[in-house]
């Protein structure tokens, strides 16, 4: 049935008595082409039925169906004349993992980060209203999105200017991790509820086996919506911010759900449509460990020690060596490598949800406190708190180490997920110290320091499996903004140029230098080790060179190189990173080489460089 349907008006054609039967197509090719390609599982089998009902009662691309996060659209890519093209999800030059309106019509608002949808529907039910036309628009947001700032601040001006939008509320009761907040608290006091409980899944399945219990269904759930609509005072909480509150709904039952929307379709003013969803619904497996499943890797990648890992496995010894230590996340326990700390010293661990602006002010307050928090952050997610960094954190001096993980690029989530403009956002920031290690071994290093500094501190590593090695020389005190010469031959010498490579692009670096030695240039080659501050000292070196070189994991305009760059004087300093774009998905090596940032590459321009 699946491959027939090229648009939302072939699955208006299909028989009711189908959709079960569809939507169980639809969960086994998603399940199959994840397998393949990675991606995220347990939320989209969470929402198979929810996108189903959607797309029967309104008109996509007329109305405008917006995903948060949008981690959980591939039903809906799948239904908009994406089939077949679906099983390229994520590859490169493939389909994205995330909405994207350069794709197709029906996808009416780009997503990756967390909670931006309903101000991005009610910026859109201005422009309608303004231009005087009709359509709906659908914002779909989970309970853990609805946790973020963002949303609020959205639900706050709702109510204020009362547009007619409509926000689904996909609550499964999971973030990635389970659920945080009085937010959550609410919506399981709603949802826990006689009502819905009473009326839920085994009646749908006895009445939708014929057709006349199916019409017997659909009266019921339209007379229950409508009972609900007028008296319930369940949503009393949505009510406060103007909405119109219905449900809760089975999130399983497309005849409820379809109902649910057509009474939305009709109410003049926000309104809300609470739906119950199982996350990772139909698998085993996923149903049952939905914070591993929430995202999965291809099959048949083997387990290697990331950076990520050895972060998460230091900070217990230091906290456990340090009772003033605790570890912040913002909804990214296991991403981050924080599970170890959250079982082994819960009483420090915080989860403050999808909220990293606030999880940012509130280190500084657990800091000026005589505490030093670990928030650590996906680099691409710290973009939201650039003013709480600078204001709260660095302008205070306060003791808080800032961890940005999956820094660089990050793959296959592609544009809104790479970390590659952290140091054009933090790389001169007064009063905080910036580093990025070669290895796992200098991560503890530079973590055993960024502990006992009193003031602010901030280490940015990549998605890359790393190594641990002999001990570096420790940094102190003394070694803050000092590179590190590590020639091949470990000889200080008067070469007239120099290699920097910043740490994950160290080895590139070092293989680099390796080559040219081999063809009789030779190069002095750092470990740069500090993003910011650059000490006196090494800069005051760094000037007898002809020319440096400089390697990082970033965008070129704006980051290590360029800071570097502009701080000297004679050297003529060629930088080697990513351009200054928003780069697709796809595997970190084929990313590379479409943007020519390639060992071979990088080689090749500096020995032209040097055999002028
Ligand atoms: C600003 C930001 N922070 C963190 C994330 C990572 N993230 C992706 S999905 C997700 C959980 C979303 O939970 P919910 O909205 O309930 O959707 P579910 O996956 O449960 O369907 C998080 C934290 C993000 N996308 N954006």
């Amino acid at each position: 049935m699946l491959e027939k349907i090229k648009s939302p008006a072939e699955l208006k054609k299909i028989e009711e008595k189908d959709l079960l039967i569809l939507c169980q197509e639809i969960r086994d090719y998603i399940e199959k082409v994840v397998k393949q390609n990675g991606g995220h599982l347990a939320s989209n089998l969470g929402a198979v039925e929810l996108i189903v009902a959607e797309h029967k009662i309104f008109d996509s691309p007329t109305d405008k169906i917006i995903f948060d996060v949008g981690h959980q659209s591939y039903t809906h890519k799948i239904l908009t004349g994406r089939y077949e093209s679906f099983t390229t999800i994520r590859q490169f030059k493939g389909l994205s993992g995330f909405p994207k309106f350069t794709e197709s019509e029906h996808d009416a608002f780009n997503t990756g980060h967390s909670s931006t949808s309903i101000s991005a529907a009610l910026g859109m039910a201005t422009a309608r209203d303004l231009n005087n036309e009709k359509y709906h628009i659908i914002a779909n947001i989970g309970d853990g999105a609805l946790s973020g700032g963002m949303a609020l601040e959205a639900l706050n001006h709702l109510g204020d200017i009362n547009k007619r939008i409509i926000i689904v509320l996909n609550d499964n009761e999971m973030s990635i991790s389970g659920p945080i907040g009085a937010i959550a608290k609410q919506l399981t006091k709603i949802s826990s509820g006689s009502l819905y409980r009473n009326f839920k899944y085994k009646l749908t399945q006895k009445l939708i086996i014929s057709s006349f219990g199916r019409l017997i269904r659909r009266i019921l759930s339209r007379i229950k919506g409508l009972i609900k609509y007028m008296f319930s005072s369940k949503g009393i909480f949505f009510e406060h911010f103007g909405l119109t509150y219905l449900g809760p709904y089975d999130g399983h039952d497309i005849i409820g759900l379809e109902e649910g929307f057509k009474i939305a379709k009709n109410i003049d003013g926000p309104s809300l449509v609470h739906v119950i969803t199982t996350k990772g619904k139909g698998n085993y497996f996923a149903e049952e460990n939905p914070e591993k499943y929430h995202g999965v890797s291809p099959i048949g990648n083997n387990k290697v020690k990331s950076f990520t890992n050895i972060f998460g496995e230091y900070l217990v010894e230091l906290a456990n060596e340090n009772q003033k230590i605790t570890a912040i996340t913002a909804a990214m326990c296991t991403g981050t490598g924080l599970e170890l700390f959250r079982e082994k010293i819960c009483e420090r661990f915080f989860d403050v949800s999808i909220a990293e602006q606030h999880g940012l002010a509130f280190a500084a307050g657990q800091a000026i406190s005589g505490f030093h928090p670990f928030i650590s952050i996906y680099a691409t997610f710290m973009q939201r708190g650039v003013d709480q960094v600078i204001h709260d954190i660095c302008m205070q001096k306060l003791p808080v180490t800032m961890i940005l993980d999956r820094a660089g690029l990050v793959g296959e989530d592609g544009e809104t997920h790479h970390g590659v403009f952290d140091i054009k956002l933090f790389g001169a920031i007064p009063n905080l110290i910036f580093m990025e290690p070669q290895n796992g071994t200098e991560l503890k290093q530079m973590m055993k320091y960024a502990a006992n500094h009193q003031g602010p501190t901030m280490i940015r590593f990549p998605k890359n499996a790393t190594i641990e090695t002999e001990e570096f020389d420790e940094i102190n005190d003394n070694s803050i903004g000092d590179f590190q010469l590590q020639n091949l031959n470990n000889e200080i010498s008067e070469n007239k140029y120099a290699i920097i490579g910043l740490g994950s692009e160290f080895n590139m670096a070092r293989n680099i230098a390796s080559e040219l030695e081999g063809k009789g240039y030779d190069l002095d080659l750092y470990n740069p080790r500090f993003i910011s501050p650059i000490s006196q000292s090494t800069l005051i070196r760094l000037e007898k060179y002809d020319k440096i070189f400089t390697l990082e994991n970033h965008v070129v305009l704006g980051g290590f190189g360029s800071l570097l760059k502009a701080r000297l004087i004679k050297p003529e300093t060629h930088i080697f990173g990513l351009p200054n774009k928003f780069i697709e998905h796809g595997s970190i090596n084929e990313l590379r080489t479409e943007v020519g940032f390639t060992q071979e590459n990088v080689l090749g321009q500096i020995e032209r460089i040097i055999s002028e």
